[in-house]
Parts: structure tokens; sequence; C-alpha cells
């Protein structure tokens, strides 16, 4: 069971931040509410909000999850893989001191991003992206069989993160879409496909008793129903014009 998440509020440059999408510019006031109703959506999970203001340094700051591999054992600071987000990292860091006595960090030459590290149980995905490099990988993977975890490696050829295209909802139901639906490393799983016109949903996150998904994507919304898990729907339209996914919204642990 997840207790907390830490989240942080798109701040006033948000659409300056890196994209590769062409839905146009965000709007920061809906995607603030936009956000606001991502907090209530974990709360109705039953998760303790760390909210964080926004920090006008970084205008991909909001996009939380790429700074940090939390669980249970060990917590882990990552170090982003583009030079505008380098040093998101620290405040979040700084926080998760409140919860774990020992901060582990990715080092240079190492990169490492949030949205490349997938956890099913005791065993973790790393996308090797533009993000993640093999170097990163390899550190985490060393911090994370300390404490009994093992890593496994996923070439992306097109996906930001390795999570921009797969989800884990438990009971070995994994959300895959695109590139990763014929990847062998996943033929254990039973696989839920997602359609091409669907794929930005498959970023969907399994908080407690709940399926959050990003809102206007039915098919999916009706496979992920009839497994009979309880779903909550997020409008998330701001946040994709920047490449972002529900996923990234929060660091959940
Ligand atoms: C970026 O390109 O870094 C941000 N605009 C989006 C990051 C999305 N993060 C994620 O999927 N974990």
């Amino acid at each position: 069971m997840f207790k907390h998440a830490i989240v942080r509020k798109p701040g006033k440059n948000f659409k300056e931040g890196i994209t590769s999408s062409k839905l146009g510019k965000p709007d920061l006031d809906l995607a603030i509410l936009q956000h606001s109703n991502y907090i209530k959506a974990l709360k109705k999970c039953g998760l303790t909000i760390i909210e964080m203001d926004a920090d006008e340094k970084f205008p991909d700051s909001t996009f939380v999850e790429d700074t940090a591999i939390v669980n249970t054992d060990v917590a882990v600071s990552t170090n982003l893989g583009v030079l505008s987000r380098k040093g998101e990292e620290l405040e979040i860091r700084r926080i998760l001191e409140r919860f774990h006595e020992n901060i582990e960090c990715i080092k240079n030459p190492g990169t490492l991003e949030g949205g490349d590290i997938l956890k099913v149980g005791n065993q973790y995905y790393i996308g090797l992206s533009n993000r993640t490099n093999k170097e990163g990988a390899r550190q985490l993977t060393k911090i994370l069989k300390k404490h009994g975890y093992s890593c496994l490696t996923v070439q992306l050829a097109k996906l930001l993160h390795l999570k921009s295209g797969i989800a884990y909802i438990g009971d070995n139901n994994l959300i895959v879409s695109g590139e990763l639906i014929d990847n062998p490393i996943f033929k254990d799983f039973n696989i839920i496909e997602v359609d091409k016109d669907e794929s930005y949903a498959a970023n969907c996150i399994r908080v407690n008793n709940y399926i959050l998904i990003a809102k206007g994507f039915q098919k999916l919304k009706n496979s992920i129903l009839n497994l009979r898990y309880k779903i909550i729907e997020i409008n998330l339209s701001e946040f994709r014009k920047m490449d972002g996914g529900l996923s990234c919204l929060s660091i959940r642990f």
C-alpha cells in the first residue's frame, strides 16, 4: 500500500518546458485545475499529499516522478538526463530525507529518470532511453540489489520513457502499447494491449484500490473495468501538451 505522494504545482513558465507534442501551448490555469483534481484523486486513494510550491527555475519540475525512485527500503535521487532539468532532484531529496535515513544518488556519467523505472513486486524494469543510459541503469541495479530487488533493462526506440508505454496494475496485468507490445521480456504477463489511438493512456497507475487513468480513452477504460478494477479518470490535456503522463506528476511511496 502506498501512503504518501509528493507533487509539485506547475509554475508560471510551465509552457517553456520540453515537448515534442504538436498539441499547442498549455493553458496554465487549466493545468493548475487539472493538477488539483489529480491531487484529489490521490487523496481518494488514501494518500497523504506532500505538495511543493512551483519551482520557477525549472519549467518541467511538476513532473516530479523523474527525480527519485522510492520504495519501502530505499530512496534513490536520480541524475536527470537533460540539462534543463538537472537540479530538480535536490529539493525532492530534502523531502525524502524525512522518510529515509540514507538517500542513494545516481551520479555522472550515469543518467536516469524515474519515468524509465517500472516496479513489479521485487522486480524492476529500467528503460534505456534518451534520458536513462546504461551507466545510470548499472548504478540503480547495484543500489537496488543491496536491498533484495533485481533489475532488467529494456531498450527503447521511440518512447520518451519506459512508462510512457507501459503500466503494471497488479495481479500480473500489464498494460502495454506501441513498441513494447511484442517485447519478449514481458511475455509472462497478462498483456492488455492499448490501441495506437489511445497510446497516451498506457501511462496509468495503480494506487491502492484504484486505477488512475487519463480521461477520454474509452477502450482502455473498458478493458480495465472488465478486469473489475475501480477507476478514477483525470483530465490531463494540458500536461499531455508537455509530454507529461499521469505517473510523472507524483512520487508515490
Ligand atoms: C520532459 O520532457 O522531461 C517533460 N516535458 C515531460 C516529462 C514526463 N515525465 C515522465 O513521463 N515521467
